[in-house]
């Protein structure tokens, strides 16, 4: 067996594309949320995928977009960071159609301001006809010396292997940046929070979702009358306006019930112990584009 390998590797590409779900598949825990709708991910979430000759450390990144307020500007910065002091990108495309669009070159034109290498991994091939996929690839190719370009399907778990190999062709000998038992830098007070709003981006429609902020205020281990633990977990839910408050809770309660019975029930899954999960809906108005409000969320100084 050669020198240890280990290093760090920015995932990013346009919103919706499956970075998330790359990232959860190649940690084989769901680390990050993953949703139907663009703007899931709003910070960076690092996932550490440890092998017996190597170390490395994902970031899974918001999707690359034209922000429409402070938040969206806030994300994309969030993406440059990324970019930072790490040994190799991993910018993943989808092959929707046989021409790269515009979102796609936007971010090529930072891949190769970068200077950095860079895996083209397309995505989502289970769903893009073969000569489509191949003229894509040739495109590409055309474009820019990618590293390696590798077709995946991130959510069938097809490909993924393939994907590490051309990883570690391309990391250098290092030493373990972080303990084996660390597999994200989110606490599991965060965890709860993005799960919490995962829920609500799924069941939710239009805008009113993504303005969306949930807070875990409370986050405690409780042991029932027969000794069981269990956590007992509260949180806010912000919104932008009274109508979507409305709307979130639902009639009778319905919605607010239904977010946090599914967000309970995988809380309870990953974290594998009983959960008593609460949450309120509150108004936070425009919070998106407050500058206080963003540094206070996300606790940056920026
Ligand atoms: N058909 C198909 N769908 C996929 C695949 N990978 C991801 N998806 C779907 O694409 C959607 C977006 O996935 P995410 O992982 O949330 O995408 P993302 O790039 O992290 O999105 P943002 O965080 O919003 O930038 C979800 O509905 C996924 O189920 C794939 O290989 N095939
Ligand atoms: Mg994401």
């Amino acid at each position: 067996m050669g020198e240890f390998k280990s290093g760090f590797v920015s995932i990013i590409g346009r919103p919706n594309v499956g970075k998330s779900t790359l990232l959860n598949a190649l940690i084989g825990e769901k680390i990050s949320i993953m949703t139907s709708k663009p703007q899931t991910t709003r910070t960076n979430i690092k996932g550490i995928l440890n092998k017996e000759n190597m170390q490395i450390v994902f970031t899974d990144t918001p999707g690359i977009h034209k922000p429409k307020n402070k938040l969206g500007t806030f994300m994309n910065k969030n993406v440059n960071h990324s970019m930072e002091g790490i040994d190799l990108l991993i910018f993943i495309v989808e092959a929707d159609s046989k021409e790269i669009g515009k979102g796609d070159m936007y971010i090529l034109e930072k891949v190769k301001a970068s200077n950095m290498p860079c895996i083209l991994v397309i995505n989502k091939i289970d769903k893009v006809k073969r000569d489509t996929l191949l003229q894509y690839i040739t495109n590409f190719t055309k474009l820019h010396d990618f590293s390696a370009i590798v077709p995946i399907s991130a959510i069938k778990n097809d490909g993924i292997d393939g994907l590490l190999v051309e990883i570690e062709k391309l990391l250098p000998v290092g030493p373990k940046f972080y303990d084996d038992s660390e597999i994200t830098n989110q606490s599991e007070k965060e965890i709860a929070e993005e799960i919490i709003r995962e829920k609500a981006l799924k069941l939710l429609q239009d805008e009113i979702p993504h303005g969306i902020f949930v807070e875990v205020t409370e986050f405690k281990v409780k042991t029932k009358l027969d000794g069981e633990k269990f956590y007992n977990i509260e949180a806010t839910a912000y919104c932008e306006r009274e109508s979507h408050k409305g709307i979130i809770i639902g009639k009778d309660g319905e919605m607010l019930k239904k977010i946090s019975t599914y967000a309970r029930q995988d809380i309870e899954k990953l974290m594998n112990r009983k959960v008593n999960l609460r949450v309120w809906v509150k108004v936070k108005d425009k919070w998106r584009d407050n500058e206080n409000d963003l540094k206070k969320f996300f606790n940056t100084t920026e």
